[in-house]
């Protein structure tokens, strides 16, 4: 019998074209170039889903971006991925469980989060619990506050199960912007664990994170900050992490004879570059690219790391850094703008 459980967190479903007041994205796919590749890596779960044909699927938080960046287009595409799991665990014979991040809490005090929707098609856990797999226990820890409380119950769950999963960051992990978290949970368990939370793919001590299926920021080159899918054999306790090599990267240019050497169907460019913008729609033609102006009330003001490493999800910290010294006013009417369209996180 096949004993692997596959495992995927962070997905993030979100239309990040739609709050990007200057998004540029080519090819008439403004809205939904970043939907598309949130199809993709589904795509690229699903495959690996028939496989390795596991026994079991578990998702491991963070399924929406955020509770109130749900639009029609981003729910539509978090219905028709959550269709193609199902498809796939169906093909397989295999469950599908799903358990919630921080970032599909929409009421702590209620219990409310966005894919409570999802709970009459998959298995969805909303509180801790222990399950059952002909005698192997599975511990599952939906997303808590890294506070003692999570510390406590972390510890008496180790003692019970063979296996955890959970969306919680642990100390010593390293996040996306290469920060060390400084959280009060070791990753020292005493049992396997396979976490959300944490957005590089990466293994501490006895945790395991799944990543981000594709990546949340421009980097300086196509292959950071990528996960996928993290396969766990119940038999050998051997942990298997797979990168998702079907979503497009992120890829910030600074110098547009670089775009010759990158290939249109593997990444999005995110082009920082004093030449003009005609320059730039017509090298980069075949890219989808969201191209950032140089301010031109101060030419020869260099870009601060801040700025370019700045995530996607963060419009109004991009606009800030951009104009705030100059511009106080534009930052003001834009806050006004966003106000009520989305909560910092
Ligand atoms: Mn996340």
């Amino acid at each position: 019998m096949n004993d692997k459980i596959l495992f995927f967190s962070d997905v993030h479903i979100r239309e990040t074209g739609s709050f990007l007041p200057w998004n540029q994205v080519v090819n008439g796919r403004g809205l939904t170039g970043e939907i598309e590749n949130i199809m993709k890596g589904f795509k690229f779960i699903s495959s690996q889903i028939v496989e390795h044909q596991p026994r079991l699927v578990i998702f491991a938080g963070d399924w929406h971006h955020t509770t109130d960046s749900i639009t029609t287009m981003s729910l539509y595409a978090s219905g028709l991925c959550h269709s193609m799991i199902l498809d796939a665990c169906e093909e397989v014979g295999c469950e599908f469980w799903m358990f919630s991040g921080q970032h599909d809490i929409y009421s702590e005090i209620y219990n409310i989060t966005s894919i409570g929707v999802f709970s009459r098609s998959c298995k969805y856990i909303p509180t801790e619990k222990i399950k059952d797999i002909d005698g192997f226990k599975i511990g599952i820890l939906p997303y808590l506050s890294c506070n003692e409380l999570a510390l406590s119950t972390l510890s008496d769950m180790s003692c019970k199960v063979d296996l955890i999963s959970t969306h919680l960051n642990f100390g010593g992990s390293v996040f996306e912007s290469g920060k060390v978290s400084d959280s009060i949970l070791s990753p020292k368990l005493g049992v396997p664990c396979v976490s959300g939370d944490i957005h590089r793919q990466g293994a501490y001590q006895d945790v395991t994170y799944c990543g981000s299926l594709y990546q949340n920021k421009f980097a300086q080159d196509n292959t950071d900050h990528v996960g996928g899918v993290v396969l766990f054999d119940m038999n050998s306790k051997k942990i298997k992490s797979i990168p998702n090599t079907v979503s497009k990267h992120y890829v910030r240019v600074k110098d547009l004879k670089q775009v010759k050497k990158l290939d249109p169907d593997k990444v999005v460019l995110q082009v920082v570059t004093s030449d003009d913008k005609e320059e730039v729609s017509n090298v980069c033609e075949d890219f989808e690219y969201m191209f950032i102006p140089r301010p031109t009330f101060e030419e020869e003001k260099e870009f601060d790391e801040d700025y370019v490493d700045t995530s996607l999800q963060t419009p109004k910290e991009i606009f800030r850094s951009y104009v705030e010294d100059d511009n106080p006013e534009a930052v003001k009417l834009f806050d006004r703008v966003m106000s009520g369209k989305r909560r910092d996180k």
